[in-house]
């Protein structure tokens, strides 16, 4: 200890708290190991505390006790654009700096001044309206830019998932042979959303595809599709890429999975708390990458590198 030098003495030791949307989820557990990766580069603590389900009033009580702990900055996913305000108002007010990852609160807009969820510091995230126009595209592609198709999604009011599907239907616009109908909402349940692709299908049997705007939605839908017999006539699109996506592209069952970067997510998250503790600016937002995964490069390991971890 004696021998430390001044700049290992004085260097401090940040605690960083990343509180996931849910814990059990491919795409967060990859976002911890981004956050990890970062914070072992910097030094700091990274504690990862989450809720069983995608859920507001099961995310409160988790950000509260994170609150108590007082981490040096919170990092979260926050499952409500207007449930979890008043929740992470009450880090701001106890003096901790907020990154948003993934989802935003409030338009997504910080540190304008405007409204009362401008107060995070930075919101690091895919471009999730843009996710959803590519989704578009590779579903008009796969069905040939003619018939029925709907979007398999979470609940209103996730603003990741509300994004891809603003996207995702204004694309389809663009596409006048191509009838959008009404949104299936699942409430991150693959059971439900597999049920609904039945009733779906059942009520339109000239169904020509679905887009799953999450992981939950997509793996539900593909396997709807399977349990009608379907695979590989009625198209899926898929948002984000679980390990099981690669033999779903393979066998048909999957068209296009939009994989996600959630490790950069993670990773610049980290980076941009750390910036800000050390008295860095930062960019109020962060754009991270997506790669679409098909069968043409579903075996390129530079494009399936980005099929998430478990
Ligand atoms: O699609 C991701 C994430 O971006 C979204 O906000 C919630 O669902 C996932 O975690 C996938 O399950």
């Amino acid at each position: 200890m004696a021998l430390a030098t001044g700049a290992q003495a004085q260097a401090k030791k940040y605690t960083i708290a990343l509180v996931p949307g849910l814990t059990t989820d491919a795409f967060y557990i990859t976002m911890r190991k981004g956050a990890e990766a970062a914070a072992k580069a910097i030094g700091a603590d990274l504690v990862f505390q989450g809720a069983p389900e995608f859920n507001p009033v099961q995310q409160a009580p988790v950000l509260d006790a994170v609150i108590a702990r007082h981490p040096d900055a919170i990092l979260i996913a926050p499952t409500d654009k207007t449930q979890l305000v008043q929740p992470l108002k009450k880090a701001a007010d106890a003096g901790i700096p907020v990154v948003t990852v993934d989802t935003f609160i409030g338009t997504g807009d910080y540190q304008t001044g405007a409204g009362d969820a401008d107060f995070p510091l930075s919101y690091v995230a895919s471009d999730n309206l843009e996710g959803g126009r590519i989704a578009a595209r590779a579903l008009a592609t796969a069905i040939g830019d003619k018939g029925k198709v709907y979007v398999s999604n979470v609940k209103p009011g996730v603003s990741t998932t509300d994004q891809r599907e603003e996207g995702f239907k204004e694309e389809m616009k663009k596409h006048s042979g191509i009838q959008v109908l009404g949104t299936q909402f699942n409430d991150d349940d693959a059971n439900k959303a597999a049920s609904q692709l039945q009733s779906v299908y059942a009520r339109n049997s000239d169904l020509a595809g679905v887009f799953g705007a999450n992981l939950f939605s997509a793996i539900g839908a593909a396997n709807g599709v399977q349990q009608a017999g379907q695979s590989g006539k009625v198209k899926v699109v898929a948002f984000d890429a679980p390990t099981t996506i690669v033999g779903n592209i393979k066998s048909g069952l999957i068209e296009a999975a939009i994989a996600q970067h959630p490790a950069e997510i993670g990773y610049y998250g980290v980076l941009t708390a750390y910036a800000h503790l050390t008295g860095q600016s930062v960019p109020t937002k962060i754009g991270t990458g997506f790669t679409v995964l098909n069968k043409a490069n579903i075996d390129k390991p530079e494009d399936a590198r980005f099929v998430y971890q478990n």
